[in-house]
């Protein structure tokens, strides 16, 4: 397989967690979007929305969207599973991806904080202050979410595709100043996973592509 990604996209650290989570191996290629290259013509032909992931299967498909790559991934290699066993745990455990993955990562997007930034004009101040009542709200409900369902992870004891998208969206709070400090069960969740000796390889640090000294 290979993985088309850049390595501070949440989206992307998505699919990664649950690659280390299966013990897939990958093949890493970087997209760089601070150049532009997920708007190259040949980047469009994997994904028309030039966004990072895409995913090419070793039977030569391309998936993009990083909640139906970790859900192919799922389907195609079920062991070790990212979703949890009873019907109403996978329920949690998808309900909570899809929060974080779909009400709160998308206001943080590099595009979108380009527009405000050189559309709409928008300070650092006024910017941050968008972001912790978007994605912000959507992470505290995660917090409500994790309280009634959570455990030693976001759904009972053992990581799932919930916490492949809590670690990228914490990450991604601390990079653009959203606060957590209302946020105990995330934080104490964040904290375990990124300790997870399988996560290593995962970890945005650890790309080829990471640039030194920026977090
Ligand atoms: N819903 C998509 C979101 C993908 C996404 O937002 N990707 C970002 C990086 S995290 C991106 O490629 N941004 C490039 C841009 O905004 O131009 C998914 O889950 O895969």
């Amino acid at each position: 397989m290979k993985l088309f990604g850049y390595w501070r996209s949440s989206a992307t650290y998505r699919v990664r967690i649950a690659l280390a989570l299966k013990k897939l191996d990958y093949d890493y290629h970087p997209v760089n979007l601070l150049e532009g290259e997920q708007k190259s013509d040949a980047y469009l032909a994997k994904n028309p929305l030039g966004l990072v992931p895409a995913l090419a299967t070793d039977d030569g498909e391309i998936i993009s969207q990083s909640l139906a790559i970790m859900e192919y991934l799922e389907e195609r290699h079920p062991a070790p599973s990212i979703l949890p066993q009873s019907h109403a745990a996978r329920g949690h455990a998808r309900a909570i991806a899809a929060t974080l993955a779909c009400e709160a990562q998308p206001f943080m997007n590099l595009r979108i904080q380009k527009y405000l930034k050189h559309d709409l004009g928008l300070d650092t101040d006024a910017r941050t202050a968008w972001l912790n009542r978007w994605p912000g709200g959507a992470m505290a409900a995660t917090e409500k979410m994790v309280a009634a369902h959570g455990g030693e992870f976001c759904v009972g004891d053992a990581p799932t595709i919930a916490d492949c998208c809590l670690v990228p969206q914490m990450f991604g709070a601390k990079r653009f100043g959203i606060d957590t400090a209302a946020m105990p069960r995330l934080t104490e969740i964040y904290e375990r996973c990124i300790a997870l000796p399988d996560l290593e390889k995962a970890l945005p640090e650890n790309q080829p592509d990471a640039v030194k000294g920026n977090s």
